[in-house]
């Protein structure tokens, strides 16, 4: 049941009429024109900088005959309707869905095969790539969802790479080392084999949250997003072996990512907020492509907009929370408030537990670099208080944990000679050897607040 009552929505089209009925003010049809090259970006930076993040739905795209729906995951609210979540409780949810998965449903027919294209008459032309920022290569396709079998155990792994316009049937990938997708395509190059793919566009927003699970290399992602729908999701096999997509997707490009072929991939602007990543990267071919009867185009801005940082957010946060709490059972929250950064709160009863925290939060996701460990006293979201307790609980000789030449982010501009690989911190910013041991935090005894009111001392209107 969504939050208005109804049936959870079955797809994104059906997510999307959902919402622009309940929420038409977070809608938005624009029927003017718009260039696929700076335009979209410019609407979508401006109405961030007015404090708005409203679904965009472009009707004309410049080149194009493809609608563009953008800005679909910028609010926890929106994903959270789409499976009739409370946005408070969505980490639970989210968790609820890891430990219940409902594995996938094989079908052999769905809305998807509307209309296919061959290889012959494919050209990425046609598609409304976009070019979001000064410094992109580019035109870029973003929220492709790649998905791959692994053909030990035939799990498929889901993953959002960004895809660069190359030729007519070609883009350039970019796949992180040591993420999964990156570790099937070593398997298979190791065998001199290409990989098959399918690159799935405009799936129904739980697709999004499987695709940036984060867990151990196996685990059934497909199954994560049936536990967060509730139902199995349907599958349909492809015509490369291996290659499986969804029924209800708006477009499916169905490809390979060829063995021992590297060109220019990059630069591209990225979450992190720089233009990273330029280097020799694999080649994906198309072979044939998929699509509903009026297709709907999902776009995600590149770089640092709400949308990209609010949908990574929610997985990436409950993995910490999920793997921290295995190491800490007094695990109190967790907030991821920028690229490669974590902070803590847990309940310490025991000295070293902060650097439990810490470890078990860097074994779980390459990506993170910094880890900042508070007490349950502080605001994890304020980060004036974080800074606070860094600032009275530290002491760098001793609560600093440096762990160098770890894998990282690729995208991490600061990182030296060899690109990923980082030195990772932890800061213990808990009080030693305790909270109840430390000196007291100023505060005004309880029961006078309680007793005193304000508007018998002083007029807050006029204030
Ligand atoms: C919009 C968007 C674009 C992304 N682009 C990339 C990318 O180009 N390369 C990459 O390695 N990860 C990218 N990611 C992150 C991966 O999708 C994410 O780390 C995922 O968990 C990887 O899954 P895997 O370890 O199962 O392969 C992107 C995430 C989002 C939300
Ligand atoms: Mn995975």
């Amino acid at each position: 049941m969504n939050p208005s009552g109804g049936e959870i929505p079955k797809d994104l089209r059906g997510f999307l009429e959902y919402y622009e009925q309940a929420h038409p003010r977070e809608f938005c049809r624009i029927e003017k024109e718009v260039d696929p090259r700076y335009e979209a970006a410019a609407i979508l930076t401006k109405l961030e900088q007015a404090r708005k993040l409203p679904i965009l739905r472009y009707e004309k795209v410049k080149g194009s005959s493809f609608p563009v729906v953008t800005n679909v995951y910028s609010t926890k609210k929106k994903i959270a309707a789409s499976i009739g979540a409370d946005p408070r409780r969505f980490r639970q949810t989210y968790l609820a869905a890891m430990e219940n998965p409902i594995p996938p449903r094989l079908v052999t027919g769905g809305p998807v095969l509307d209309q296919t294209i061959s290889q012959d008459d494919f050209d990425w032309k046609d598609f409304p790539l976009m070019t979001y920022h000064q410094g992109d290569a580019a035109p870029y396709l973003t929220a492709g969802m790649v998905l791959a079998e692994d053909p030990e155990t035939g799990r498929t792994n889901a993953s959002f790479n960004r895809l660069m316009y190359q030729g007519r049937n070609r883009v350039g990938i970019f796949m992180t080392v040591g993420k999964h997708l990156h570790e099937m395509y070593s398997r298979m190059e190791d065998q001199d084999q290409p990989l098959p793919i399918t690159i799935c566009l405009g799936s129904h927003p739980a697709w999004a949250l499987g695709a940036l699970h984060i867990g151990p290399y196996g685990d059934d992602e497909l199954a994560i997003i049936g536990g967060l729908l509730g139902r199995p999701v349907e599958m349909i096999r492809g015509d490369l072996p291996g290659t499986i997509f969804p029924a209800e997707a708006e477009i499916v490009f169905e490809a390979v990512i060829e063995p021992h072929i590297r060109e220019e991939e990059g630069p591209f602007c990225e979450f992190s907020g720089y233009a990273t990543g330029r280097g020799l990267r694999p080649v994906v071919t198309v072979t044939s492509v998929h699509l509903r009867e009026k297709a709907i185009f999902q776009d995600i801005c590149g770089g640092q907009h709400r949308e990209h940082l609010v949908m990574a957010t929610i997985p990436m946060e409950a993995n910490f929370y999920r793997t921290i709490k295995g190491a800490v059972p007094t695990l109190v929250d967790v907030h991821v408030p920028a690229p490669f950064s974590l902070i803590v709160s847990i309940k310490k009863r025991f000295p070293g537990q902060a650097q439990s925290a810490m470890l078990a939060a860097f074994s779980s996701d390459i990506y993170l670099k910094h880890a900042i460990v508070v007490d349950e006293d502080v605001d994890i979201t304020n980060l004036q208080e974080v800074i606070w307790a860094i600032a009275t609980r530290v002491q760098a000789d001793t609560d600093i944990l440096v762990i160098p030449g770890v894998r990282g982010s690729s995208l991490d501009p600061s990182c030296g000679q060899q690109e990923g690989v980082v030195t990772k911190m932890g800061i213990d910013a808990t009080a030693k050897p305790s909270l109840s041991a430390f000196p007291k935090r100023n505060k005004v005894p309880r029961d006078v607040l309680d007793r005193l009111k304000l508007e018998d001392y002083v007029n807050l209107e006029e204030l």
